[in-house]
């Protein structure tokens, strides 16, 4: 009998997973059954944008979490899928920091190409998972929002890649009760001209931080606080941008810091980061780990130590996106089709991640990380036939990026690099992006 396998959401890492098998059948590889869910009505996971915020039209909660006028906040060039450029999708080179909608094409254009469409079951929650030891498999209990329907049914293999960008991280501070002004995270941000003309604080000092901070500084807030809780970002601020230490209590529409002082603020933006949340996994099944390079619980970063007929994809903090996640997707069908054999020892599987998280804590540094990050695509890929692209031309593009940033955080995304998928040097864009209102499509692509 065929094996059956599940795949939970159709954003990027399931999507990979979906071309990944698509492609071993295109080369006359017997494949097993692929069934991937997909709450939303459609692909495309956090990229693909919704105003709702809160639970969408079937109840649910809002897995996305992206918002208006969104650029990539990295360069294309480090994500860039080896099978598919952005030359093929577009018919020609593009600039380096497309915004949402423009991702969102080419990460559709590859799918369609590939026709797994009819693959995904939309519309359709995942509500629980178990494993029956006996049987050696897995239950899975499905709802069906456009039937109304609930079901269940029988899997081999359960790949998780349901995102851990989703769920927020939403701390309480002292007087948030009783603040007159809005208060609201990162995950339900979505158009930065709400607070135009106000006086924004921004919770944190990471990428949601710098780039929400920077859309209500685009978009016209009168002026951005950003706090930290234990290091600053240290960017070089437009004048009316200042960084302050932690945030310690808030009164009627005034923010009081560590270092004593306090400053009048309209509106409270968290940008405090989010949750590996899993509400549809029993507790042997279910992942618990830090937003971290090395995951806890996953040998090779994908397979689940508890029980290895179960995977996770895209599960790690993330330098590395779309390619990382084909590499992942395309091991795992390999270990599958059982060209990869996973050794069945537990010890060997907790040792591989004991080792992984080692060497992560072994420094802080930033180019180290990234090309920790680089060397984990490099060693899934060479056990598959993913195609084989230049990951440290990636590293040095992320390398790039991250002098342009600290030379200008309102300039780093006039910048080009070049495709290490096709060789061809990006066009720097038409406009400098604080200056380019409109995030379409049509007007990304006029250069
Ligand atoms: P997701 O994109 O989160 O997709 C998961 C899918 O699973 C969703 O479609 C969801 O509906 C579905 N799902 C969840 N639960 C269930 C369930 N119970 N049943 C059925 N389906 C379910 N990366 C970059 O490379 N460049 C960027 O510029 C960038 N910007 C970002 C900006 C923001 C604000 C955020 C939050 C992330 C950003 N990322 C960026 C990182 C992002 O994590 C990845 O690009 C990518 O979307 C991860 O893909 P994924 O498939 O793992 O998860
Ligand atoms: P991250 O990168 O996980 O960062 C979370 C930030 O939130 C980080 O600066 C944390 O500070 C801060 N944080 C967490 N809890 C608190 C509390 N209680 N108080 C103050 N600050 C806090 O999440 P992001 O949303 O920035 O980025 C996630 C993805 O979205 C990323 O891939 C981007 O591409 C877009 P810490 O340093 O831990 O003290």
């Amino acid at each position: 009998m065929t094996k059956r396998v599940a795949v939970i959401g159709a954003g990027p890492s399931g999507l990979a997973q979906l071309r990944a098998f698509q492609s071993a059948a295109q080369k006359g590889v017997e494949i097993p059954e692929v069934v991937c869910f997909e709450k939303q009505s459609n692909w495309g996971g956090l990229w693909n944008y919704t105003w709702r915020t809160g639970v969408d039209e079937n109840g649910e909660p809002v897995h996305c979490s992206m918002y208006r006028y969104l650029w990539t906040n990295g360069p294309k060039e480090g994500l860039e899928f080896a099978d598919y450029s952005f030359e093929e999708h577009f018919g020609k080179q593009i600039a380096s920091y497309p915004p949402r909608a423009v991702m969102v094409d080419y990460i559709e254009g590859r799918v369609n190409k590939a026709g797994v469409r009819d693959w995904i079951r939309f519309n359709s929650v995942i509500r629980w998972v178990e494993y029956d030891a006996e049987a050696d498999d897995f239950t899975v209990t499905v709802y069906d929002a456009e039937k109304d329907h609930v079901y269940k049914e029988r899997f081999d293999h359960v790949i998780v890649a349901s995102g851990h960008f989703s769920t927020p991280n939403v701390p309480e501070y002292p007087g948030f009760d009783q603040y007159f002004g809005r208060i609201v995270h990162a995950h339900d941000f979505r158009d930065a001209r709400e607070f135009e003309g106000q006086d924004v604080l921004v919770v944190g000092s990471s990428y949601s931080a710098e780039d929400i901070g920077s859309q209500c500084w685009k978009y016209g807030a009168k002026s951005v606080t950003s706090c930290y809780r234990s290091a600053p970002m240290g960017f070089k601020w437009p004048e009316n941008w200042e960084e302050k230490q932690g945030l310690v209590r808030v009164e009627g529409k005034t923010a009081f810091f560590q270092d004593g002082s306090s400053k009048h603020i309209d509106a409270i933006i968290l940008c405090t980061g989010y949750k590996h949340y899993f509400n549809f996994l029993p507790d042997d099944l279910r992942l618990k780990t830090k937003n971290r390079l090395a995951t806890a619980g996953l040998y090779k970063g994908v397979v689940y130590v508890h029980n290895p007929k179960m995977f996770y994809l895209g599960m790690q903090d993330q330098w590395f996106t779309f390619n990382m996640f084909d590499a992942q997707a395309w091991y795992v069908r390999d270990i599958i089709l059982g060209r990869i054999e996973v050794p069945a020892d537990k010890q060997v599987l907790m040792a591989d991640v004991a080792e992984r998280e080692a060497r992560e804590e072994a420094s802080d540094d930033v180019k180290y990380a990234i090309k920790y990050q680089g060397d984990y695509v490099k060693e899934l890929i060479a056990d598959t036939d993913y195609p084989s692209f230049d990951v440290d031309g990636a590293c040095a593009a992320f390398f790039e990026w991250k002098k342009h940033k600290a030379v200008d955080i309102m300039t780093f995304r006039n910048n080009a690099y070049r495709s290490v998928i096709t060789g061809t040097m990006a066009p720097v864009h038409h406009t400098p992006w604080k200056d380019a209102l409109d995030d379409s499509m049509e007007a990304y692509l006029a250069n």
